[in-house]
């Protein structure tokens, strides 16, 4: 999975289509890698951005090429081209916005119509916001659907990593793989309190442990 005008790379590299509503931070997230930001490419034909980030792991170095739309998701979903050939996904959503944890299903849908069965990994993001709407609790939806969830703050480099080191695990077929390097990321812009926001992911882990309740009355499919 090469980009045009790329000389491929030596190294296993992956497809990792990023989804999720207009303005939850997508193209935040995928800038925070500075090399990824050196050598993006822009694809006018369906007018995204793709850039390739790279992570030295206990296993060797990966590549992810992230596809990051130019802003078409804000007017519906994206066309099959987006998809097509996807081997990893990231379905972001806004904790600060209900509306954008709502439309996570469609965005799951859309994957799994065209990729058969790929990893997937939900983020929530912009967590460094005090006032969230969306509350650790009230996400599990990738419980019902077995996707990986993280809470992220792009802006605050919280996280950055996770999302990235899961799904580089599931592609390796190998739990135990870690990332060994230093990332080069873009400095913090925020900042965030960690010790809560680490007592939430542990509430997270907590929620994990109690069965959802049956009842189906969230529309989520
Ligand atoms: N507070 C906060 N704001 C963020 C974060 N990530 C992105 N934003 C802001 O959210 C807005 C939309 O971000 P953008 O990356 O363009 O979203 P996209 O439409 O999903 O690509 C911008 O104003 C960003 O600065 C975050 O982690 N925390
Ligand atoms: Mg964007």
């Amino acid at each position: 999975m090469a980009l045009p005008n790329t000389p491929p790379v030596d190294f296993p590299s992956f497809k990792l289509v990023l989804v999720g509503d207009g303005g939850t931070g997508k193209t935040t997230y995928v800038k925070r890698h500075i090399t990824g930001e050196f050598e993006k490419r822009y694809e006018p034909t369906i007018g995204v951005e793709v850039r390739p980030l790279d992570f030295t792991t206990s296993h060797g170095k990966i590549r992810f090429y992230c596809w990051d739309t130019a802003g078409q998701e804000k007017f519906g979903g994206l066309r099959d081209g987006y998809y097509i050939n996807g081997q990893c996904a990231i379905i972001m959503f806004d904790v600060t916005s209900r509306i954008t944890y709502k439309n996570v299903p469609t965005w799951h849908r859309d994957i799994s119509r065209v990729c058969e069965n790929i990893p997937v990994v939900l983020c929530g993001n912009k967590v460094d916001v005090k006032n969230r709407q969306v509350k650790a609790k009230a996400v599990t939806y990738h419980r019902k659907k077995n996707l990986q969830y993280y809470e992220i703050s792009a802006k605050s480099n919280y996280n950055f990593e996770k999302p990235f080191l899961y799904l580089a695990r599931k592609l390796a077929g190998n739990m135990d793989v870690k990332f060994v390097e230093e990332l080069a990321l873009v400095p913090a812009d925020v900042t965030i309190d960690v010790a809560a926001q680490q007592q939430i992911d542990k509430e997270i882990e907590l929620a994990a442990a109690i069965p959802l309740p049956d009842e189906d009355d969230d529309n989520m499919d």
